[in-house]
């Protein structure tokens, strides 16, 4: 999997050297390359933003360097095996289903806007040629797409098949499959006993199916209490 970072604050990428994702670049599971969107602009202030049409409050980012960033780091072809992504609030919620479908992509470039936004021409140039996803999230507003591209990468890159070092942990945590869409029931480990606080005592019984029966229910007391929203699907493991 290649994943390119356009940005005018490449520096942010640089922390994904000291992650977990950095040691899957040195495996080569994955190629990461962070990119100065004003390496592709051609004025002396190397200039990447305007006023917007129409008026109103901030600065819009201008299309040009955009296009030319696009042709040299993907090319001028169409090609919808290239998953191009613009984090931003207005997007579609990002969930771990559609990490797990990125997690297959073999090209990834993450478009990060600063300021009010992007000229949409660019996303619109982007989704004629390639597969776009505007994708958000969650309900708060950040200064740009960096932070978002960061997480996201983490949430994708680690169900890259030979990432994970037991792939079964990825089946029992929150929003997977093996959770029946619940939240992950409370996790503990020695001293049973630690500042008067007891490990439950059902998890030191020894009785398998008492043990899964009791992690159940916290996961469905846990979700009704925190996320309502994920018990009203069908598919949520609440009948
Ligand atoms: Cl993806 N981008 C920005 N700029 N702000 C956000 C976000 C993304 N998701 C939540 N807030």
């Amino acid at each position: 999997m290649r994943l390119d970072y356009l940005s005018i604050f490449p520096a942010y990428f640089d922390v994904l050297d000291i992650s977990l994702v950095g040691k899957a670049a040195i495996n080569g599971l994955v190629e990461i390359h962070a990119h100065d969107l004003r390496d592709w602009t051609h004025d002396r202030h190397r200039t990447v933003d305007d006023t917007p049409c129409g008026g109103g409050a901030g600065m819009v980012m201008k299309p040009d360097p955009w296009g030319e960033a696009f042709d040299e780091i993907i090319g001028t072809e169409s090609d919808p095996s290239v998953h191009v992504i613009f984090p931003a609030p207005s997007g579609t919620p990002f969930t771990q289903s559609a990490a797990a479908e990125l997690s297959s992509a073999q090209r990834i470039v993450f478009c990060c806007g600063r300021y009010e936004g992007i000229d949409h021409r660019v996303i619109d140039y982007a989704r004629s040629m390639w597969t776009v996803h505007e994708v958000s999230l969650g309900d708060y507003v950040l200064n740009g797409g960096e932070v978002a591209a960061l997480a996201i990468t983490e949430a994708v890159v680690r169900l890259v098949p030979g990432f994970m070092g037991n792939p079964e942990s990825l089946a029992e945590e929150s929003f997977s499959a093996g959770q029946d869409g619940l939240l992950e029931y409370p996790l503990f480990t020695r001293p049973v006993s630690w500042r008067g606080l007891d490990v439950p005592e059902v998890l030191m019984s020894g009785h398998h199916g008492r043990i899964a029966s009791w992690r159940r229910d916290e996961s469905v007391r846990l979700t009704r209490e925190r996320r309502p929203d994920l018990t009203d699907s069908d598919s949520s493991g609440i009948h």
